[in-house]
Order: structure tokens, then sequence, then C-alpha cells
């Protein structure tokens, strides 16, 4: 009988950290970690709050419930301002950037994430995620600053998300491959289960939210008949969206495919966050093999502007998003500047 290794995501950071990574980076990896089990406690228990109160109403103790997607902002903030490993933060949650306080020590590195994305779908128990992204500070003699946080994802020393699901999830990447860990709760370790994921190859599926088909551009609708196999394509994938982008993008990471989220007339620049949500999740597809796009360019190559500028995003097995690419740049105009 062959006994397989059990590792716990602490020994793999530590045995695995990059070489430009000193302690700090490395037990910023572990702040985070804590924080996705203490979300996930309140997580798997959000079934309860019919019976146990809802968000905003008060509980036997007289204390307000929380909203989990502000409780989870604050577990984040509250594991990491005290550190003296980050020198400035930035939630989704929070419209301007989250400053270490004064009385604490600054660090090196810029935490940015979202909280709970796909928040909507807990009441209906659909599974939803932390997304985090880690740059270096730009000046290390400053405290953080807005300049920090606004760098392109190709700066990004790492990268992951956390998924709430059948059972809690963290993926990560510091540059050298993406590496799965599923929390056992029993114990509350994360176990190494899934070293070196790569999209595999032909890919299962695309996920997309097809109600937004007439709001689309032209390259857009061409791109979708080609997924379904018409336009004389030869692919066969299967549609699957859960509306949860972590989720979508973690069945695909597996299963191989495409999930796309792109520009509609109502929303010129799509939904979904380049900070928070595609820049991390393009520099984990790129560790992975795969590939993330704008439909014009590599989305690690956007310059942000803002902290919530939004983004269209294509991601997934790179010839998948490569024919976005060609068939919005045949179809579409490019879009004026401004
Ligand atoms: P919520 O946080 O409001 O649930 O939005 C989730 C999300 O940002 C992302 O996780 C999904 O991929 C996307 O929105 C789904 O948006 P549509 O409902 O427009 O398809």
């Amino acid at each position: 009988m062959t006994i397989q290794k059990i590792v716990t995501i602490e020994r793999f950071i530590l045995e695995n950290q990059p070489q430009h990574a000193v302690g700090d980076f490395t037990n910023l990896l572990y702040d985070i970690a804590l924080a996705a089990k203490l979300i996930a406690h309140k997580t798997t228990r959000a079934g309860l709050v019919d019976i146990l109160g809802r968000a905003g109403a008060t509980n036997i103790q007289g204390e307000e419930q929380q909203k989990l997607d502000v409780y989870a902002d604050q577990i984040i903030f509250r594991l990491c301002d005290h550190t003296g490993r980050l020198c400035v933060m930035a939630s989704e949650e929070q419209e301007n950037i989250v400053e270490i306080p004064e009385e604490f020590p600054k660090g090196r590195y810029v935490l940015i994430y979202d909280p709970l994305d796909g928040s909507s779908n807990i009441d209906v128990n659909v599974s939803v995620g932390t997304i985090f992204a880690i740059f270096r500070c730009i000046d290390w003699d400053l405290r953080g600053r807005l300049e920090d946080c606004l760098q392109p994802g190709k700066d990004l020393v790492a990268a992951g998300y956390i998924l709430y699901g059948s059972s809690t999830m963290m993926v990560y990447s510091t540059g050298n491959g993406v590496h799965g860990f599923t929390l056992d709760p029993e114990i509350g370790e994360f176990l190494l289960s899934h070293e070196n994921m790569m999209m595999p190859n032909p890919p299962s599926y695309y996920s997309v939210n097809h109600s937004y088909f007439g709001r689309w551009s032209t390259g857009v609708q061409q791109y979708i008949r080609w997924l379904q196999g018409r336009n004389e394509s030869e692919i066969v994938l299967s549609e699957r969206y859960i509306g949860s982008l972590v989720a979508d993008f973690h069945r695909n990471l597996q299963k191989g495919g495409v999930f796309l989220y792109p520009a509609e007339t109502r929303k010129p620049n799509g939904k979904l966050r380049l900070l928070y949500e595609a820049a991390p999740l393009a520099f984990l597809a790129k560790q992975a093999g795969g590939y993330a796009s704008n439909g014009r360019m590599p989305i690690l190559d956007i310059q942000p502007d803002s902290l919530h500028q939004r983004v269209p995003l294509f991601i997934g097995n790179r010839p998948l998003v490569e024919m976005a690419e060609k068939l919005i740049n045949e179809h579409d105009p490019i879009p004026a500047e401004g």
C-alpha cells in the first residue's frame, strides 16, 4: 500500500516560498489562510440565519447581526492591520484605500481583496469566494498610498482565492504554479489536495450569462456562436454558469474552459473589477497555462487608473480566449478614448 504524504498549507508555503520571499510574505499567506478559516466557519452556518437571526436583526445578546460580506471584510482587515507586513490594503467593500493605522508598523506588501465575491448567492446556498492579490509596496520608506494599489497584474507577487463550496478550498500561486488546499474542518487545517493545477486540454465548458446576448457587440455574439459549435467551429463545449466568479473560475480551472463577462450596452466596461477580481484570477490562469484578456489585450498588462475600475473579462484556456480577441478585433470598432 502506498501511503500518500499529508502536507499542511503552512508546511507547503514554508517549503515552497519563492527566492524573493522574506518571512513577512510567508506569514501574510498564513494570515490569509487563517482569515479563510474564520470566514468559512460563518459561511457554512449562513443557512441558520433564519433560525438564529437575520443580518441587520438583533441577536439574543442584543448585538446587531452582521452581513457576511461586512464580516469577511472586517476579519481580513483585523487580522492584517497590525502585523507589520503590509503598507496598505484595498477592499472591494471600501471606497478608498485602507490605511495601516499609525500606531502599527508599516510593512513591504500591499493586500488587495474582495472579501466575499458572489455574496448575493449566499441566501440560496450557492458557493461564494474570497479573492486576494499581493503586490510589493512601491516605496518602502513611505506609508502606503493609492499608487501602491494601482499596479498592473503583471507586477503581482501572489494571488489566490478561497472557495466556500461543498468543501472550503484555498488556491494560490506565488508565481511558481497553482496549488490547491482543502480545509479539513475536523482538525481545522488546510491540506494539500491539488498540486500544480493546470487547465486541461481539451476544455469542457464555457461560462457566460446568456441573458445579455442582445446587448453584446457583434464580435461577442459571433464568439458565443463559435463557442456553441456553430459557424463551422469544431468546438464541443457544454455551458455551465453559476454566477459566482470564484466557483465558475475554479470549475474551469479543473475541467478546462472559458469564463466571460463581456461589456454590454448597459455596462460598457462589464461588471467585474480589474483589481479585485480580474487581475488576480488572470495571474492564476497564466500560472495554470491559461490566459485572460479584456477582448483586446492581456488583463495582466492593464494599468489600473482607479481602485474600483471595471473591465470586460475573458479567461480560461488560451486558444479559447485568443479566439474571443480575434472575433472582437474583426467585428467590433475600437471604442473611442475617454
Ligand atoms: P454579487 O456579489 O452581486 O453576487 O455578484 C457576483 C459577481 O460579481 C461575480 O461573482 C459573478 O461572476 C457575476 O457577478 C455575476 O453577474 P450576473 O448576475 O450579471 O451574471
